[in-house]
């Protein structure tokens, strides 16, 4: 690494460098030299193949926000000027270190969560007028819950590991849900929800958090910046944020979609966006969450029983795991939509 390292503009002599983070895409590292602190990351060509259009994305949004006077990532050049480097299986590119920054797995307390919400609004806020046609899209169809479910259909008939006998329940459950996929999808089709530029991983690790203020100093990992709809960005925010750091939990009676921790979130980006949401957007708000947290099963278990060729699995039934958290929430937020639905007009009446 320290020889790929003398291919960029760095400031200092390098000191250390460290495994870090808890992506299950990017190999991430903290890099500290004598004047500064870095992230460098190698990317997978497999998950992201087009990496021009994925890197220029990134400089186009961060060039957005920090001429605005955001606060954002801030790219590290090549020292030909380059935004990454080519290296094998992956890229290699690097951010300077957010100064005085934290990120979490799980928020210490509610006041935090409503500061990540609105740090999520503003960041839609932020960017609703970026010209949308110069971002491409790096993952066609990212949150395209109803292609997800075709795919998914395709890799069980296809059963290529021999996996099956050990989830069918699970596939079982993803089947039955098939109306929700739809759902979302349809309404932006018809024109009835917006389209806009969105986070499309809004994971509550990808906020940093200022040390001190505890206030939120910018949003990160933009690898999937693109067109979308802020609905998916609402529900992933929340299903990250009940899943904490159990979202690889061996005991899914852990997993409960806290009311408490949505009415704080809707709370802090409502705030950010009232008198931007239609109707039927804010009927859809707490569907979001369940919609996102059976997309990701589909992903996750799809991925199981394609042999693990696209999340980093730590051992054999990782994605197994994983699919079956995001069904415990699942099932629980659908036995919870009635409460979700009342807190929703509750927060609306509160702004409006
Ligand atoms: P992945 O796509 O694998 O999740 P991320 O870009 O989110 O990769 O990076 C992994 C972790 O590294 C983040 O969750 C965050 O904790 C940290 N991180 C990434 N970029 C920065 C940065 N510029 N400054 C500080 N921390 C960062
Ligand atoms: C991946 O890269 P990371 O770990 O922040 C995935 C998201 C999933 C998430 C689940 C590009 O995010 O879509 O929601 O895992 N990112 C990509 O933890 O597929
Ligand atoms: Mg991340």
């Amino acid at each position: 690494m320290k020889d790929l390292l003398q291919n960029f503009q760095l400031d200092g002599d390098i000191l250390s460098i460290e495994s870090y983070g808890n992506g299950h895409i990017n190999k991430t590292f903290l890099v500290k030299t004598t004047k500064d602190a870095y992230i460098f990351q190698f990317v997978n060509f497999h998950v992201f193949p087009n990496v021009d259009m994925l890197m220029n994305n990134i400089y186009l949004v961060t060039k957005h926000l920090s001429d605005k006077g955001c606060r954002t990532l801030d790219i590290v050049k090549t020292k030909d000027g380059g935004l990454y480097l080519n290296c094998g299986e992956d890229f290699f590119r690097g951010y300077k270190f957010i100064d005085n920054s934290i990120c979490y797995e799980k928020l210490p307390d509610l006041e935090m969560v409503k500061e990540a919400a609105r740090g999520f609004g503003q960041f839609h806020k932020d960017l609703a007028d970026i010209d949308v046609a110069n971002v491409g899209d790096v993952i066609p169809d990212f949150h395209n819950t109803k292609k997800r479910f075709e795919t998914f259909e395709k890799i069980v008939a296809e059963n290529p590991r021999h996996r099956l006998a050990m989830c069918r329940q699970d596939v079982q459950f993803l089947e039955s849900r098939k109306a929700d996929y739809s759902m979302i999808v349809d309404a932006l089709e018809k024109g009835e929800i917006r389209q806009s530029i969105t986070h499309n991983d809004p994971k509550i690790n990808n906020v940093a958090f200022d040390k001190d203020t505890g206030k939120v100093s910018c949003v990160l990992d933009l690898d999937t910046v693109m067109t979308g709809t802020f609905l998916y960005d609402f529900g992933d925010g929340l299903r990250s944020l009940f899943t904490g750091d159990n979202e690889d939990a061996l005991d899914p009676s852990k997993l409960v979609a806290d009311l408490d921790i949505y009415e704080a979130y809707l709370d802090g980006y409502y705030s950010m966006m009232r008198g931007t949401m239609n109707e039927k957007e804010i009927e859809l708000l707490p569907y979001s969450i369940l919609i996102i947290a059976e997309e990701l099963a589909l992903r996750f278990l799809g991925d199981f029983i394609n042999g693990d060729v696209y999340f980093r699995a730590d051992y054999p039934m990782h994605n197994l795991v994983r699919a079956r958290t995001q069904i415990a929430l699942a099932n629980d937020i659908l036995e919870k939509l009635p409460k979700m639905k009342e807190i929703t007009a509750k927060i609306v009446a509160k702004y409006n």
